[in-house]
């Protein structure tokens, strides 16, 4: 008989570090807010979370890296947005989030979930941080859970 291995979606006492990029903080605080209401939907509680806010998306993954090196944490949910009108180097930021994102986890063991919105427009920005087309915070928190949950079976 074979086994499946799913993770569950209690997030009852689970410790979740929040990282948050400041610049497009009009979306970002959105995302925040987004996670945190999936957190406590799901049993979790906001008194156990942590919230560290940083300049840039850029400056995202050292932070999840010391936070996920401080194992105080089952989880770091990463929130970001990177615009591309914003910027002329929209391609090296998104490069260097995500790939720092994914050795972060990588390196530290730890589920560390990349919620960096990478769009053309402020308008696509905030349909995804819960105008219009869902909110990216709060599928990166579903995530976190899921991956805490998971990886303690597995
Ligand atoms: N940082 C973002 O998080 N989003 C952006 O859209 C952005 N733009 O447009 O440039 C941005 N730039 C700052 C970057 O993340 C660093 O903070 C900066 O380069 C200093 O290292």
């Amino acid at each position: 008989m074979s086994r499946k291995i799913v993770g569950n979606l209690n997030a009852k006492g689970m410790r979740i570090a929040i990282v948050v990029s400041r610049f497009n903080d009009f979306v970002t605080s959105r995302l925040v807010e987004g996670a945190y209401d999936c957190i406590v939907r799901h049993g979790g509680d906001r008194a156990d979370a942590v919230e560290v806010v940083c300049p840039g998306a850029f400056e995202i993954p050292l932070v999840a890296d010391r936070l996920a090196a401080a194992g105080q944490f089952d989880a770091v949910i990463c929130l970001g947005a990177v615009i591309r009108g914003d910027t002329p180097h929209f391609d090296q930021v998104v490069s260097a989030v995500t790939s720092g994102i994914a050795s972060v986890a990588l390196n530290r063991n730890l589920p560390c979930v990349y919620g960096i919105l990478t769009t053309d427009t402020v308008e696509q920005a905030l349909d995804r941080a819960g105008i219009k087309a869902g909110n990216k915070g709060w599928d990166a928190a579903l995530t976190a859970i899921d991956m805490v949950s998971l990886l303690r079976q597995v």
